[in-house]
């Protein structure tokens, strides 16, 4: 296994719009574990394969307290959304940044899993969100678009500087 790097926010790749899976082998697989380890590492509660530059339909998340609960969805679908709710949320590729973001409180997924099974999921509060935060990413759209223009510029600005790139 190892550990991959992680884009950081504003690298232009984090807006690549991923491509579907066509098939779960081996190598997938190898990927989600190299995922894996890198999400814990971090750590994190999520990861997009958009943050280590693989545009691919795949997200990994694990919400639970002892970390030994790993969901991975391959090509999600939301089949259905319902209600609303507000969550501060952070992002591997944002790091040291939390930003309230509403978005829906329900949502019903569709999936493949790690042996390439299709199964769905109804997912509530901080599940949903996580879930709902990764599709962004394969949609190439990190959480910070749905801030205002002032605030993202000011995020964009304190990332470029701790990046040690000139801000703009
Ligand atoms: C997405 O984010 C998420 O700034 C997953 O310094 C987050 O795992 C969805 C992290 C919250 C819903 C609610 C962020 C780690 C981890 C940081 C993460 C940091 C270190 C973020
Ligand atoms: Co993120």
């Amino acid at each position: 296994m190892a550990i991959l790097d992680i884009l950081n926010y504003p690298d232009p790749r984090l807006h690549t719009v991923a491509k579907p899976v066509k098939v779960v082998d081996a190598q997938l697989r190898r990927l989600i574990a190299d995922m894996a380890e890198t999400m814990y590492a971090a750590p994190g509660i999520g990861l997009a394969a958009t943050q280590v530059n693989q545009h691919i339909q795949l997200l990994l998340v694990d919400i639970s307290e002892t970390k030994d609960q790993l969901q991975v969805f391959i090509n999600p679908k939301i089949l259905e959304k319902d209600g609303e709710q507000v969550y501060e949320e952070g992002c591997l590729s944002v790091p040291g940044v939390y930003e309230s973001v509403t978005r829906a409180e329900k949502i019903l997924v569709e999936a493949l899993d790690a042996q390439g099974e299709k199964f769905q999921l109804e997912a509530h509060g901080l599940l949903s969100v996580c879930i709902q935060h990764e599709m962004d990413h394969l949609l190439g759209k990190v959480f910070v678009e749905y801030l205002s223009p002032l605030k993202r510029t000011r995020i964009k600005n304190k990332l470029l500087k701790q990046q040690r790139i000139r801000p703009m």
